[in-house]
């Protein structure tokens, strides 16, 4: 191990020693470990454990699940720590809630920490499986602020989540600025043929209310779209707010 202006490189004697190492790379530090060795950190904002902590564990029906995925949705935007998007993943049968996720792409400089993808990761490094379904007897359900954009409706199959529910509508959200992205039309009939059930439209009001309130409050729209590609269902787009 050679040094040079206190940093240690590695010399061509112990190179050779390193098969990972071709023989005509040159000198590399190896002092400190590039940053991304550590892998993927994203926590939940701190006021996630406490808000949780004063709520009961188990959910019954679907209307106290969307109730809680909103109140995370609306106390997301009161504190500004993201986008104005919530979600939850319950156990279907016994509606223990399992995971918890908000939207953290500006706070975690993560283009894919929406809602959603938290939510569904956290379930499934707590339960130690990538698939949902082999996890959890009986199977899990995501609860969303908001339909998925193009990028989550895509993850959802390979998570194993069997039933997807959602509050406001993708042209909702679109409506405020934000990209969902290119989703076929049909993306609900795609789901049903991969055994992915959908319910729309639950608590929608409240949920378009939390959308409009981000904007009131000036919240970020990171990323907005790139194109003027408007949604797959743009027919059912609310108001856009009045400029201020
Ligand atoms: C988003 N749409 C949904 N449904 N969820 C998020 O977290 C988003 N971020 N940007 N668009
Ligand atoms: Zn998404």
């Amino acid at each position: 191990m050679g040094r040079s202006n206190g940093k240690a490189f590695l010399t061509g004697e112990t190179r050779n020693l390193d098969a990972k190492i071709p023989e005509t790379s040159t000198p590399r530090e190896v002092s400190a470990p590039p940053a991304w060795t550590g892998a993927i950190q994203i926590a939940l904002p701190r006021w996630i454990a406490p808000f949780l902590s004063a709520r009961p564990a188990i959910f019954p029906d679907d209307d106290r699940r969307m109730a809680l995925v909103l109140e995370l949705t609306r106390e997301q935007v009161r504190v500004g720590s993201g986008g104005p998007f919530g979600a939850a993943v319950f156990a279907s049968e016994s509606g223990r809630l399992l995971a918890v996720g908000v939207n953290l792409v500006v706070a975690s400089r993560c283009s894919i920490a929406h809602a959603e993808m938290l939510a569904i990761a956290s379930a499934q490094q707590m339960l130690g499986h990538y698939d949902l379904r082999q996890a959890v007897p009986g199977g899990c359900v995501l609860f969303s602020s908001a339909e998925p954009c193009a990028m989550c409706l895509g993850a959802l199959p390979w998570s194993g989540i069997d039933r997807l529910v959602c509050a406001a509508r993708d042209a909702d959200v679109r409506a405020i600025g934000f990209d969902e992205g290119h989703k076929p039309p049909d993306w609900v009939e795609g789901y049903a043929r991969r055994g992915i059930g959908v319910t729309r439209d639950l608590r929608r009001e409240e949920a378009i209310a939390a959308l409009r309130e981000y904007v009131v409050k000036d919240g970020e729209i990171y990323g907005a779209a790139v194109t003027s590609e408007a949604g797959s269902d743009d027919r059912d787009a609310i108001e856009p707010p009045a400029p201020r």
